[in-house]
């Protein structure tokens, strides 16, 4: 006997399959594919939907067609052998014609969005992006504005934007589903998006391509404004930030003579390449490409060990003090 009685085993089995169903029902979330924020964004779901659509009436059709069947022609006792059928035209050339026309309903849609949302010319009057994706964190360059930025790109609503993936190191994949489809970054090719967002709000993205240890741990964050507030950043941006005192300027101190300048750009501090630009960095919401929360706590963690809060960070560990890294944090936390 078994220990589990049926009606259980019916209720065990439901549950767990309801449980992934109502996973995909989270329609709203900060990456769902289908809440579009762009026109990028809404022409891919434009074809899904018709791909949906179409799935779904080819699938009600044939489970009506085969429940039918099954009740209407089933064995019965004494029941004559039904007709033999040897070769139907009609049929045959209905079971060849309608899954063709099917195929043309996808395909047309299809092949004119990709045509669209490949072409590669850039219109005259976007704002350009450089989008570099570095192992694990992602780097934004916007080369008319003179701003350098790191894993929280922010964007105007309603203009087009021209987002250029380049690959300083590995293949990485650039995916912010509000903004649209995954586009590959590939080291030694230029791949390019063009999109408008069209409403403002915080979009999500993720690192979509297999790139190391920490692969999924290369988040990022778009911030879609209305057009002053994006001014009003992009001033921010350009302008030098607050000279530290305190706590904070024995940051700078230490931040200065440390390792840290051969590897962070801090405007007129430093100019290394190889990590995320530290200018403005405590305008950011977000540390270590969106795994953390950008609080003086978590700083000085990172800045004494970053492989702790981020398997694999290219970022050495450089043996500050706990003293040492608060007053680091400080003064980078004050970088607005
Ligand atoms: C060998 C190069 C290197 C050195 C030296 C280095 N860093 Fe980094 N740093 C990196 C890299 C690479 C990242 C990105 C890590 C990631 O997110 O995966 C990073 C990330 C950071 C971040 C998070 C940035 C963000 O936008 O989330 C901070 C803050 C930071 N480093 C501060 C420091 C400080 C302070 C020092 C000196 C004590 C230092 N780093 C030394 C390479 C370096
Ligand atoms: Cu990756």
């Amino acid at each position: 006997m078994s220990p589990v009685p049926g009606g259980t085993l019916v209720v065990r089995v439901a549950l767990a399959t309801l449980v992934p169903l109502a996973g995909g029902c989270a329609w709203g979330g900060p990456m769902s594919t289908v809440v579009p924020a762009s026109d990028f964004a809404r022409s891919i779901l434009g074809v899904y939907a018709i791909i949906t659509w179409a799935t779904a009436l080819i699938g009600l059709t044939v489970f009506v067609a085969l429940g039918y069947i099954l009740v209407r022609y089933r064995a019965r006792p004494d029941a004559p052998l039904p007709a033999q059928i040897r070769g139907h035209t009609f049929l045959e050339l209905a079971w060849t014609i309608v899954p063709a026309l099917v195929l043309l309903v996808i395909a047309i849609p299809t092949i004119q969005i990709i045509f669209r949302t490949q072409s590669q010319a850039a219109p005259p009057r976007g704002l350009a992006v450089q989008v570099r994706g570095w192992q694990w964190w992602w780097e934004f360059r916007y080369p008319d504005l003179d701003v350098v930025t790191a894993n929280e790109l922010h964007l105007p609503v309603g203009r087009t934007i021209v987002i250029n993936l380049e690959g300083p190191d590995v293949i990485h994949s650039f995916w912010v589903p509000h903004l649209g489809g995954k586009r590959d970054v590939v080291p030694g090719r230029h791949n390019r998006i063009v999109l408008t967002p069209d409403r403002p709000g915080e979009h999500w993205g993720q690192c979509a391509e297999f790139c190391g240890a920490s692969h999924a741990n290369m988040g990022m964050r778009v911030i879609v404004q209305p057009a002053a507030e994006f001014d009003a950043w992009v001033a921010r941006q350009r302008a030098a930030p607050a000279e530290p005192s305190g706590l904070a300027a024995e940051g700078k101190a230490i931040f200065a003579k440390s390792a840290c300048v051969g590897c962070h750009t801090i405007e007129g501090v430093s100019a290394g390449m190889l990590g995320p630009n530290l200018t403005h960095f405590g305008g950011r919401t977000m540390l270590a490409a969106g795994m953390w929360p950008n609080t003086p706590a978590n700083v000085a963690a990172w800045v004494r060990e970053p492989q702790r809060l981020k398997p694999g960070a290219k970022m050495p560990e450089l043996g500050l003090t706990d003293e040492q890294a608060n007053a680091v944090a400080a003064y980078l936390i004050g970088l607005k």
